[in-house]
């Protein structure tokens, strides 16, 4: 069996796997994407999904017998195997670096303060869980302070975030901030 891509791109949040998708589809990376349902809970069942038993997300890719998971770590084992365009992920040491720099504020910063509007907008209210005031307004507050600083250390003059082209980074970055 050749390279295996899993993922589902139709749940919510489902902004990993889009992201390894977009990646995969803009460098033509021959592999076969299975799509495993979060909601019917196929990533709990063997039949469906290949992960071990604490490592039941998607994305995950499977390469015979290597299993790996982690959005950002998908793309960098995949742009070391495969022809991607070296802009994506600069073989510079630098321009690489920086990527890197990106990608550890964005899980630091950006994953959980982003993903907060979503539960406390649509998905609490359909629980019946009512989320204090206070704490919508620090997560709106923190919102504000983390783009304020995407623009200032990141972004600057430059049209993407680590480079004058579209890299990781910015493949990570639009779907999470969109949410909020
Ligand atoms: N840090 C991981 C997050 C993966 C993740 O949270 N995946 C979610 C879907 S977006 C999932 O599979 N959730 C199922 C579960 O946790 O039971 C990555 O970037 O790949």
């Amino acid at each position: 069996m050749g390279l295996e891509l899993y993922l589902d791109l139709l749940s919510q949040p489902s902004q990993p796997s889009c992201a390894v998708y977009i990646f995969v589809k803009k460098n033509d990376i021959p592999l076969e994407l299975r799509t495993v349902e979060l909601f019917k809970g196929q990533h709990l069942n063997k039949e469906f999904f290949p992960a071990s038993k604490n490592l039941q997300r998607v994305p995950l890719l499977k390469d015979g017998d290597f299993i790996l998971s982690e959005s950002v770590a998908i793309p960098i084992y995949l742009s070391a195997n495969y022809q991607t365009a070296d802009h994506r992920y600069p073989a510079d040491l630098q321009a690489h670096a920086h990527i890197r720099e990106y990608l550890g504020w964005h899980a630091d910063c950006i994953r959980g303060t982003f993903s907060v509007p979503l539960w406390v907008q649509v998905l609490a209210p359909l629980i019946g869980v009512q989320v204090p005031k206070e704490k919508v307004e620090c997560n709106r507050t923190t919102i504000d302070k983390e783009l304020q600083l995407l623009e200032d250390k990141f972004l600057r003059d430059k049209p993407f975030l680590t480079s004058q082209q579209v890299t990781l980074a910015d493949l990570m970055a639009p779907e999470e901030l969109m949410q909020a």
